[in-house]
């Protein structure tokens, strides 16, 4: 079975980082070990939340790891609290990273042109860093805008410039560089993405939905991280992971009874498995 480690915060509610990484990724049959970076009551988009920092911890636990001989064949990062945990996550990657095996990064601090509450241009330019460390990074537009320096450009951009900000994202030093919520017209709204050694670009689009919730990013990085640990081609990746992000919103949506929070990506499971199976 193969193994993947996911670094990043548990918000013990709202249905994003750890509480959607860990059930997606078992859901592709891959054992997933956590380093919970932090815990908070529920995630930065409640009007209150608690923060425990996690990061003394941080060290101690994958240098036991590393005691113990345990190995990854892949290492996906999201949503980290300061630049000290971006240090210590290049650190894992250091420490962990070996020919056989990839690093991901969700440089998840933005949407909508903003940066999250708590987050300055400092950290986005370390964010920057990280991302240039993996073999593959997945940020939206207004991540690879923050940490590429560039304004974010909401819509009316032509495929050009999505080639151009994909090239700048690999110059930081990916291979891969995944651009999501990509759209150039009202109808559809997808992925963009850019395979540096290969000099090769794919895409895949669904149908715009009525509606945005909080944790699709999450939802999305999950299952690339784990369809690509299966060994899927890019392609089939990217169209594995939007499909099941865009189902479930589309269960999200059809729910009346939904919260506000997060994504019915629970729903969605049934489908992945038997395309999985298939
Ligand atoms: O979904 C990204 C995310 C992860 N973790 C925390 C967050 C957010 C987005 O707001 O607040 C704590």
């Amino acid at each position: 079975m193969k193994r993947v480690l996911t670094v990043q915060d548990i918000s013990c509610v709202g249905k994003c980082s750890l509480t959607v990484a860990l059930p997606i990724i078992s859901a592709f049959s891959i054992e997933t070990a956590v380093l919970p970076t932090a815990v908070l009551s529920n995630h930065t988009a409640f009007k209150e939340f608690t923060f425990h920092d996690l990061t003394p911890e941080i060290e101690p636990i994958y240098k036991a790891w590393k005691k113990e001989n345990i190995t990854f064949d892949c290492i996906y990062t999201g949503y980290l609290g300061s630049k000290e945990q971006i240090n210590l996550v290049g650190d894992i990657f250091d420490a962990f990273k070996s020919s056989s095996n990839f690093t991901l990064v969700d440089p998840a601090m933005a949407d909508h042109g903003k940066l999250y509450k708590g987050f300055d241009l400092d950290f986005a330019k370390s964010m920057a860093t990280l991302s240039g460390k993996a073999d593959v990074t997945v940020p939206n537009l207004t991540e690879a805008s923050f940490m590429l320096g560039i304004p974010y450009v909401e819509k009316g951009y032509n495929e050009d410039y999505i080639k151009d900000v994909l090239g700048k994202l690999c110059d930081l030093g990916s291979n891969l560089a995944v651009l999501t919520g990509v759209s150039f017209d009202d109808k559809l709204l997808g992925v963009y993405a850019y395979n540096k050694k290969e000099n090769k670009y794919y895409q895949y689009y669904r149908e715009k939905l009525p509606a945005m919730f909080h944790g699709t990013g999450d939802v999305f990085a999950s299952s690339l991280t784990g369809a690509l640990a299966l060994g899927k081609d890019v392609q089939s990746a990217l169209e594995i992971a939007v499909d099941f992000t865009w189902e479930s919103i589309d269960f999200t949506i059809k729910n009346p009874d939904h919260n506000w929070y997060g994504v019915e990506f629970e729903n969605a499971f049934p489908n992945l498995i038997k395309r999985l199976e298939k």
